[in-house]
């Protein structure tokens, strides 16, 4: 790309290039709930003084505050990861029907290959399904421009806007130019009740609506140059979208290419010309067969992949098996296992749970990796939100057996407080572990309500879990520092035995805020007698090489949980020197 006067040079990441999109745009606000690879779209976002940027609880306030803006005539933008798009579905499924005032767009990042999440569902489904048009930036590059574009669509065609992007495209950086000016939309708020309160009577015409709306961007999809045709030569021609066209064109870069960057409304008249420009017809795309399907549906011959692909990130070694019709058998490479940092608070409360014998309800975040061996604490992780309920509906089958839920206290405000209210409603008893580490870990650091710090650092109201625990009628609400072990332990005893709900908040920093590095254990080999006991802590800093135990004396930050569980006193604090 050539420098433009006015311009700057830039190198940046798929969702920093978003931010700055968005920026472009002129986004007067963006809500949204960290989730990678999302989570960087709003965090550069809250370094622009000109618009405000902010953590929300969950995806669907994200949406709806967001969406408030909308209506009140300045462009806005929520941003998540595949998963959170689940929990936003509602106002989404909605919002399309009774359309936007300024524009409106909702930026979903899918995780192929699952690098950190625990499905790999293919949004560009949900636009289908939604009736939202779907755009799909290949490049940083792509997403600078194409969420400028998606606010003109959103505007254009009274409609959100879906701009679906996966982990490749998020975390890739590319060197590009962009201007440094910003638009200004400023609309009045829209106050029309047909278009915003969907009762039946007017959500019946919203619908109505919404189908001519989809028919003008049907053809619009036609005609736009989202949509890319390259002719190199006749004999093969390959559909594609998202980042699989960068790995297609690597392979075969003398091919001819129809690039789909808008892919719902589905272009069918381009596809078709497209089909008769070339002998051989492909279709690269990840996951789901979305664009497969919808060529052949038209009736268009076109080699699509075997069922096997549907599985896991493309490449472009896999393009060419793909070409050459061969399955997918890569296998899952054996990465090195994840686990707990050294001094995470989380390893204590787990050493703790697993002396109850109870089943354990777990939820996601960092606290999911106590469900490997050796900890192996953990019995069940869904999504966001289930181990209360599901620690609930399990009490009322297994009423003589142990049931505990474990939840961290950003999964507890982002979905957990509702299953809580659940549980006391409907008189669950037992004993539920709010894993308090005073950060939403799992994403890499980011403020929730209970920190009681924005997205800019300010210090804000801080939610208290234990008064809402309280205020919802739990039983019993215990705060207790889990490296405290002899005392959680025999807290557990007491609470387990009683007939009621009780609520043990777990409340230690996690070692990424707290960084403050106590001397160093050791081992004290004439002491040890090689039990392994610590070992089964699954502490990164402690390892057994040829028959002896050691502590990495550069990993461990001092916690001591170690030394507490060592029964011949082998493990002891360096004395500072
Ligand atoms: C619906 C949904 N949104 C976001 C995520 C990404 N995510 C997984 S766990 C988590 C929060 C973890 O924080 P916390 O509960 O405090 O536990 P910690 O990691 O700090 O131990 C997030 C943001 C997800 N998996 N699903």
């Amino acid at each position: 790309m050539k420098k433009r006067e006015h311009q700057q040079q830039v190198f940046l990441s798929g969702n920093e290039a978003i931010a700055f999109g968005a920026w472009a745009a002129g986004v007067c606000f963006a809500s949204a709930y960290p989730g990678t690879p999302s989570t960087e779209i709003l965090e550069t976002l809250s370094k622009f003084s000109e618009l405000e940027a902010q953590w929300a609880v969950n995806e669907k306030v994200a949406y709806e505050s967001a969406f408030g803006v909308c209506i009140a005539g300045k462009r806005a933008l929520t941003a998540c990861k595949h998963v959170g798009l689940n929990v936003a579905m509602d106002p989404l499924m909605t919002t399309v029907y009774s359309g936007v005032n300024a524009g409106f767009v909702v930026v979903v990042a899918d995780d192929p290959g699952m690098h950190s999440s625990q499905n790999e569902q293919d949004t560009r489904l949900v636009a289908s399904y939604a009736k939202i048009p779907l755009l799909e930036p290949a490049s940083p590059s792509q997403c600078y421009l194409f969420i400028q574009q998606a606010f003109n669509i959103s505007e254009k065609f009274d409609i959100p806007v879906l701009l679906r992007i996966t982990t490749r495209v998020s975390h890739t950086k590319e060197s590009f130019y962009i201007d440094r000016k910003r638009e200004n939309v400023s609309k009045k708020r829209d106050k029309n009740p047909k278009k915003y309160v969907m009762i039946p009577g007017h959500a019946r015409l919203r619908h109505l609506d919404l189908e001519k709306r989809l028919l003008k961007l049907e053809k619009f999809s036609e005609k736009t140059a989202f949509n890319k045709e390259e002719i190199n030569n006749t004999k093969t021609g390959f559909i594609t979208s998202g980042v699989s066209d960068m790995y297609a064109r690597e392979v075969y870069p003398d091919a001819s290419f129809l690039t789909l960057g808008m892919s719902f409304p589905f272009p069918a008249e381009k596809v078709k010309n497209f089909a008769k420009k070339v002998k051989k017809l492909y279709v690269i795309e990840e996951l789901e067969p979305f664009i497969e399907n919808k060529i052949k549906q038209e009736g268009i011959k076109v080699i699509g992949k075997d069922a096997s692909w549907y599985c896991g990130e493309l490449s472009p070694s896999a393009v060419k098996k793909i070409v050459q019709l061969k399955p997918n058998e890569s296998k899952t490479i054996k990465a090195r296992r994840p686990l707990l940092c050294a001094g995470c608070p989380h390893r204590p409360t787990f050493y703790s749970l697993k002396k109850t014998g109870a089943y354990i309800t777990g939820d996601i975040g960092c606290y999911t990796l106590g469900a490997l061996e050796p900890l192996a604490a953990l019995h069940t992780q869904i999504c966001m939100g289930a181990s209360i309920p599901f620690f609930e509906g399990m009490g009322k089958i297994c009423k003589n057996e142990k049931t505990i839920a474990v939840i961290g206290d950003s999964t507890f405000i982002h979905t957990g407080i509702n299953g809580l209210i659940s549980a006391v409603y409907n008189g669950a008893k037992g004993v539920i572990v709010i894993m308090d580490n005073s950060i939403t870990a799992m994403t890499g650091g980011q403020q929730n309500p209970a920190t009681g710090i924005t997205l800019q650092g300010k210090q804000t109201k801080k939610l208290s879990i234990e008064a809402i625990c309280k205020a919802l009628g739990v039983d019993n609400v215990d705060v207790i520092d889990p490296y405290h072990t002899k005392a959680f332990q025999e807290l557990l005893k007491v609470r387990l035995k009683e007939a009621k709900l009780s609520v043990i908040i777990a409340r230690s920093p996690c070692k990424m805020i707290d960084r403050t590095k106590k001397s160093p254990f050791q081992i004290n080999i004439e002491k040890c007698k090689k039990c392994g006991q610590c070992l089964l802590l699954d502490c990164p800093a402690i390892t057994k090489q040829e028959d002896i135990i050691k502590i990495d004396e550069n990993l461990c930050v001092g916690c001591g949980l170690c030394a507490q569980l060592c029964k011949f006193k082998a493990i002891e604090q360096r004395k500072k020197t």
